[in-house]
């Protein structure tokens, strides 16, 4: 792994919330284990190995009961390991994809049959090597008749120039952490008002209210993410889904301990008929339906 890589929480609290039957964690990965699952070539980072079992009992510890396997750019588009570890899960993992535009039916459907629901498509410089946007609507529209989504990973600031090229895609849109948003703003600032502008205008839109961690400028307990994850919460109940971001790459100040990321569920869902949809009702729809 790196030299600077912050390797995850060895030993998370229990965490007091009990997550509802059925909570689903719809953002983590997995990363290796490298001897078997080699990193890519062209990836921005190196990290230490997260395989599949510790991600299975980090779900049961937590008190989940099923994930969605977001592909890491570390694998760039060899998604072995995430399919490797959704074979494994016995139905309790669904998996998100990174593919290339030369990617054939064959492999698509196989990867369909083994659970995968959506490919990512991933706008960060410090992540990813562009990728023309004629290559990703290709793309889009070959995943959109398997009934697939589409997730999409940003910074606030580069929302406006995307959107169109957002509102071309013909699936459903999922969001990675809120889009980003600068906290030291405010949720009255124009970058936030922006984000919740757009999906109030596209039905489609999905947000994950996760990544307290990488988007606190105040570190644990994260309070002061608080605000916006629970105003897309309630403003929008029924397009919203939390995950954890297991292994937590690329964080440069912590490990985030698991347990405490839970225990912040309680604080953005206040209710439980919130919690409820956020954690069961939605990604069940979205990926188990
Ligand atoms: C996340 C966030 C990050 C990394 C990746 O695929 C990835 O490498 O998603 C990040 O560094 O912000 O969602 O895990």
């Amino acid at each position: 792994m790196d030299a600077n890589w912050i390797p995850f929480h060895p030993n998370p609290s229990k965490p007091a919330y009990k997550p509802p039957p059925g909570a689903v964690d719809a953002h983590c990965h997995v990363f290796g284990p490298a001897a078997k699952f080699p990193y890519a070539p062209e990836r921005k980072y190196t990290p230490c190995d997260a395989p599949k079992e510790k991600l299975f009992a980090l779900r049961d510890y937590l008190g989940f009961t099923r994930n969605v396997i977001v592909q890491a750019t570390c694998h760039g588009a060899d998604n072995a390991a995430l399919i490797d570890a959704l074979r494994a899960s016995d139905n309790r993992a669904k998996g998100i994809v990174t593919v290339r535009e030369d990617v054939t039916d064959g492999a698509l459907r196989e990867m369909n049959e083994a659970g995968v629901k959506g490919v990512r498509f991933n706008f960060l410089k410090r992540l990813v090597d562009f990728t023309p946007k004629e290559t990703l609507q290709r793309i889009a529209e070959k995943i959109a008749p398997m009934g697939w989504h589409i997730v999409v990973y940003f910074e606030a600031p580069d929302l406006p120039e995307l959107e169109p090229f957002f509102a071309s895609l013909p699936t459903q849109i999922v969001v990675d952490h809120m889009g980003r948003p600068d906290v030291t703003l405010g949720t009255e600032h124009t970058q936030f008002l922006r984000f919740v502008d757009w999906m109030e205008r596209n039905p489609r839109v999905i947000s994950k209210v996760s990544c307290p961690e990488r988007l606190s400028k105040s570190g644990p307990p994260y309070d002061d993410v608080i605000p916006y994850a629970k105003a897309i919460v309630e403003r929008f109940p029924d397009r919203v889904l939390w995950g954890t971001d297991w292994p937590h790459p690329n964080m440069t100040t912590h490990a985030p301990d698991d347990g405490a990321l839970v225990d912040f569920i309680p604080k953005i869902a206040i209710t439980e008929a919130l919690r409820q949809k956020l954690l069961v009702d939605n990604p069940a729809k979205l990926y188990w339906a």
